[in-house]
């Protein structure tokens, strides 16, 4: 059978006739034996040479480039990496390659890092699935054991190093029978070989663990964290793991949470939770990074009392300063779940003495599943630019992770993975820009949505410059195509039931998740102003004064915020009606511009993606029509108001 080559699509090409003919690097530890090897992949003209390679890698010590900066020199056609650590010299290598196979000029000067934290979590189960994973099978495991494809995982740790990545976990933070037996010594062997895998490439490996494992694994008949048999089962357990792997990263957990245990079962809270496995894990120099994704997931419906939306504020806030060094909090970007429009969690700004990481999902659970292209910058950037205004400095979420974490260098950003076992990693072949851009952004801030889909088009495909700004603007606008046709103005969740893909409009409205949209025959949305849940006292004094007033909520969020006719008028001077019926008229027709244009590269692009993509914008295109179809009719049969411009919508 032939070997696909799994290449990560923007390290396909090589770098050769280059003024490199030579380079020199120093051995320090396995980093720089990555770099060798990756050296002879892509720029397998240039020898290596003892002393002053035209490519020169060297070892300095200067403190504001940290563990992972850089610093590059050019004299004459030399270049010169500069860096304290091995990593620093890998990132500094891949941004040269990235350079020049764009045919960019080289900067010199110093490259650091704007995010220390930059992970991706795996929501892989050990018989292959992967939760909300649309791109094929895990490429960790298969029939309830590893898959022990190391060429393939290698292939991996490439594509993560090659942005910067440099932390993963590997395993589903729903942690089923299986899993839950990792962290036992039988497992480590094999968690080892992937861990030391990624650590060739900088990257830290994680386990993310059951709160129950005592009770589940450990023959006792409680998980308090606060127990003395507790305590000794974990002790026991971590030790373990770093006598066998010592760079262990440490333990991700989902606890209280969506059926998963945790300390609330004995009456502890999340801190006395945490701070067990901190403590423990800290002795190693391990880190337990903890999700605040905790909420009521068996709400009942007619209690318009309980805000979902509330929740992580209300359970974490007052532990704020209360979580050892060695914990990180894991907070989702919005307060529900990765809708297409939510505002930013009120706990950023808020929590200001505790390690933080803002959680984004690469996978496109709610946004099209890997068969729309739904280029996520956008959404990134909004959030981390998003100024929450405290009367503080600094009050950007991009800069106050850092300077809220009681330990900057634990701050940072992760992301849901999105990789399988699809020939082109994501299944849809644009959708791994998503990727490259994730880790470009993290690692600079300041970088724009179409500075990074140029990037990524440049390095992955070989076609014409005007082509490439097509890509681009499919991919920059590409959001708010999805934005257009899906749940109105931050309502959200309008989402078939479980399997999250393609319009339900009642689908969650009488379920017991906490997601409602309370749209009846005068109109729709949440109430949670003052007057309402008052959700929206959890912001800024500011941000609270501007999204409760009807007249100053920006119309993207109004239906997050407020409970409004459809007559009401909008900032944008059109009716709610109106806008809901035009932006899922625009949001189809977008898509179908995407398909002529895509249709116009013909014959440019290489035949496998060419098809890849127009069989699924032929699939996107028939899921807008649904969408649309289905809100609008909906919203006709409630409302009784018409479409202005009469186009066809349904009785
Ligand atoms: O919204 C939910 C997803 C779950 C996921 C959960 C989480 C891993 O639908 O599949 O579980 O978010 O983030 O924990």
């Amino acid at each position: 059978m032939m070997k696909i080559n799994r290449d990560p699509c923007w390290l396909q090409g090589t770098v050769s006739n280059t003024n490199f003919k030579t380079f020199s690097i120093e051995d320090k530890d396995r980093i720089v034996t990555t770099i060798r090897e990756e050296m002879s992949i892509l720029f397998p003209d240039t020898q290596e040479i003892s002393g002053k390679g035209d490519l020169a890698f060297v070892f300095i010590q200067d403190e504001e480039l940290g563990e992972e900066g850089y610093y590059i020199e050019s004299e004459n056609s030399r270049v010169v990496i500069k860096a304290n650590c091995s990593k620093g010299l890998l990132y500094g290598f891949f941004y040269i390659y990235q350079q020049l196979r764009q045919n960019k000029p080289l900067v010199t000067g110093r490259s650091v890092p704007d995010q220390s934290f930059r992970m991706i979590n795996h929501w892989d189960n050990m018989d292959g699935s992967i939760e909300r994973g649309y791109a094929g099978d895990s490429i960790f495991y298969k029939d309830n054991t590893f898959r022990r494809d190391y060429d393939l995982v290698r292939q991996y740790a490439r594509l993560l190093a090659s942005v910067g990545i440099n932390a993963l976990s590997i395993n589903n933070v729903n942690v089923h029978e299986v899993e839950t037996r990792l962290i036992l010594e039988s497992s480590l062997p094999d968690v080892k070989m992937l861990n030391d895998i990624f650590a060739a490439y900088g990257i830290k490996t994680f386990l993310s663990i059951n709160f129950a494992a005592p009770k589940k694994i450990g023959g006792l008949h409680t998980a308090d964290p606060l127990d003395e048999k507790v305590i000794e089962f974990w002790e026991n357990t971590i030790a373990k793991i770093y006598q066998v792997i010592p760079d262990f990263g440490g333990f991700v957990i989902k606890a209280d949470s969506e059926g998963e245990p945790g300390p609330f079962a004995y009456g502890r809270g999340h801190d006395e939770g945490a701070n067990l496995f901190g403590r423990i894990l800290g002795k190693f120099g391990g880190l337990c990074i903890w999700r605040c994704f905790v909420y009521d997931c068996a709400q009942d419906w007619r209690d318009r009392s309980i805000d979902r939306a509330r929740a992580a504020y209300d359970h974490f806030l007052p532990l704020d300063g209360k979580f050892d060094d060695n914990v990180i909090l894991q907070i989702k970007l919005g307060a529900l779940d990765f809708q297409v429009i939510e505002p930013l969690s009120p706990l950023f700004g808020a929590l200001r003495h505790t390690n933080q990481i803002i959680e984004f999902q690469l996978t496109q659970e709610y946004t099209g599943q890997q068969r729309a292209i739904y280029y996520q910058v956008p959404v990134w950037k909004e959030v981390l630019d998003f100024d929450t205004k405290y009367d503080y400095e600094p009050s950007i979420v991009k800069k106050l992770l850092k300077t809220n974490s009681v330990n900057p260098k634990l701050s940072g950003i992760c992301a849901v993975g999105v990789v399988g076992m699809d020939d082109n990693w994501t299944h849809h072949k644009l959708m791994q820009s998503n990727i490259y851009a994730y880790g470009r952004l993290c690692w600079d801030n300041q970088l724009s949505s179409e500075e990074i889909a140029q990037e990524w088009s440049s390095l992955t495909f070989s076609i014409s410059q005007k082509a490439h700004e097509k890509i681009v603007s499919m991919l920059t606008t590409s959001r708010e195509t999805y934005r257009l046709y899906n749940a109105p103005n931050g309502v959200g969740f309008m989402c078939k039931p479980n399997v999250h893909y393609g319009p339900s409009i009642d689908g969650y409205e009488y379920d017991r998740w906490g997601t409602y949209h309370f749209a009846d025959r005068n109109g729709i949305g949440n109430d949670r102003t003052l007057n309402g849940t008052k959700y929206v006292q959890q912001y800024s004094p500011t941000r609270c004064q501007e999204y409760n007033d009807v007249t100053t909520c920006p119309d993207e969020f109004l239906l997050w915020f407020h409970h409004v006719p459809y007559e009401h008028v909008l900032q944008n001077g059109k009716t709610l009606i109106q806008d809901i019926y035009d932006n899922h008229f625009d949001g189809v027709q977008r898509v179908a511009d995407y398909q002529k244009i895509w249709e116009s590269l013909s014959g440019e692009i290489d035949l496998v993606s060419f098809k890849n993509v127009r069989e699924l914008l032929k699939e996107q295109y028939e899921m807008a029509v649904e969408w649309r179809d289905q809100v609008n009719t909906y919203f006709y049969r409630k409302s009784g108001v018409v479409d202005e411009k009469d186009r066809k919508i349904y009785e």
